[in-house]
């Protein structure tokens, strides 16, 4: 069984992350979303409701699931017996930065393989933070995100 996982903060997911499950889901016979559960950090969604809204957005897709993890990233891929971590490159500044990391996750467990997929043209401008800051200043969102995340994005907003 080749599994794979998908790793990211997800806060909130995109229509870019979708896009790259799209892409990756064909290619294992398993393929985890996987949200990094950061206690360091504060996102505008808890995991639950990270998770909840990614397990939505996939759930046409027969062979995606949706976990959490904490800790490295390399312990979770040994324990769960991954074949391969996914990352979604939209552009030069994503794969410098998706380079180092896989190069660091390399370092510390040569097993850990690592493949990039080239996000579709037209979500290549599509971040979490941006999706937010349109979100916070009223702006629609429907195009960047799936309905659910809309709504989540709008209850937040409101609050
Ligand atoms: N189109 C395509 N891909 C996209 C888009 C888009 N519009 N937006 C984002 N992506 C890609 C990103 O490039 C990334 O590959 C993935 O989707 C997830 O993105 P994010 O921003 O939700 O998640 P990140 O990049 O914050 O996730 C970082 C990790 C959680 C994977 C990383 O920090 C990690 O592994 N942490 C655990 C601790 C650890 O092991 N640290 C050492 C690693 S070097």
């Amino acid at each position: 069984m080749r599994k794979a996982v998908y790793p990211g903060t997800f806060d909130p997911f995109t229509r870019g992350h979708l896009d790259v499950v799209e892409q990756a889901a064909p290619l294992f016979d398993e393929l985890i979303v996987s949200v990094l559960h950061n206690p360091n950090k504060r996102p505008w969604f808890d995991v639950e409701t990270r998770m909840a809204l990614i397990r939505d957005a996939v759930s046409g897709i027969g062979n995606v699931h949706v976990d959490s993890f904490e800790g490295l990233l390399v312990d979770y891929y040994q324990r769960k017996s991954f074949v391969c971590v996914v990352r979604g490159v939209r552009n030069d500044l994503d794969l410098q930065a998706e380079l180092a990391m896989a190069h660091v996750n390399r370092s510390l467990a040569e097993d850990v393989r690592v493949v990039f997929i080239p996000t579709s043209p037209v979500f290549g401008f599509v971040s979490s933070s941006l999706v937010k800051d349109v979100a916070m200043h009223g702006g629609d969102v429907s195009q960047f995100v799936t309905p659910r995340v809309a709504e989540a994005l709008l209850a937040h907003v409101s609050r």
